[in-house]
């Protein structure tokens, strides 16, 4: 079986981060590493959260691990609790990471805000993670915050997405998938290459919800580690939410609970 270290928070409520990237990989047929980053009572999208810094930990944690002699197929990253926990993650992908595929989810911000416990000093170390990564997958925020670029400048052209994330390939980062591109009818994921581009379109139900940033890395994750092309994985990740969204009655603009994804697990399961 295919093994998949998770570096993300525990959080209780918001169906985000390990909550989501445990039973998805497990449903892909993969085996989920989790390394907690925090733990929180809930998501800090709530009014009022508990958080509990992993930080000092995660250096004996992942001692143990290396005393174990254990080797990933595929490494992910997602929330992070400290500008500390960067040089962690580096040190952790240059033991661990040798034939692994690595997978930056760069989680700082959304819909042009940065998240609670975000400040400009850790985002300067999620931008370092990233170019360790073969696969990053921003939102549109974050993708701002990667290149230095005002967010509010680029959703009114969104013509110059493609070049920004063009701008973010190298050597060892061969993949660019930008997330929740939002017109009025339909949201996109648009997926950047060294040898050219494509777009995966859903229709756009309104409304945002906590966790499909980490659904959707957790799904890309475990189709690509398991030999799905980045189109289909990104297909399947788009579908799984889209049909978790449909599932999931809400008045709110904004719904920190998530989407109820448990029903649609079977897509995972069945996908090939
Ligand atoms: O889904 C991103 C995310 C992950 N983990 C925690 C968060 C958020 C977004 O708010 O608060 C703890």
């Amino acid at each position: 079986m295919k093994r998949i270290a998770v570096i993300n928070d525990l959080s209780g409520f918001g169906k985000c981060s390990l909550s989501v990237a445990l039973p998805i990989l497990s449903a892909m047929g993969l085996e989920c590493n989790p390394i907690p980053t925090a733990i929180l009572s809930n998501q800090t999208g709530f009014d009022n959260f508990h958080s509990v810094d992993f930080t000092d930990h995660l250096i004996p944690y992942i001692d143990m691990w290396k005393k174990q002699n254990v080797q990933f197929d595929a490494i992910l990253t997602g929330y992070l609790a400290s500008e500390k926990q960067v040089d962690i993650i580096l040190d952790f992908i240059d033991h661990f990471g040798k034939n692994s595929l690595v997978f930056v989810d760069p989680v700082m911000a959304d819909d042009g805000v940065l998240y609670d416990t975000y400040d400009e000093k850790i985002c300067e170390k999620v931008k370092m993670l990233t170019k360790k990564a073969n696969i990053i997958t921003p939102n549109l925020t974050e993708l701002c915050i990667l290149c230095g670029t005002d967010y509010n400048e680029v959703i009114k052209h969104p013509e110059y997405i493609g070049e920004l994330a063009s701008s973010l390939l190298s050597e060892t980062t061969k993949t660019v998938i930008v997330t929740g591109i939002k017109s009025r009818t339909e949201i996109s994921n648009l997926i950047v290459e060294k040898s050219g581009s494509s777009i995966v379109f859903s229709e756009f139900l309104g409304g945002s919800y906590s966790g499909t940033g980490d659904i959707f890395s957790s799904v890309v994750c475990g189709g690509i580690t398991k030999g799905m092309s980045v189109f289909d994985a990104v297909t399947l990740a788009a579908d799984f939410i889209y049909c978790s969204i449909i599932n999931t009655p809400t008045e709110l603009d904004y719904e920190p609970n998530g989407v109820n994804f448990q029903k649609h697990l079977e897509m995972l399961i069945n996908a090939k």
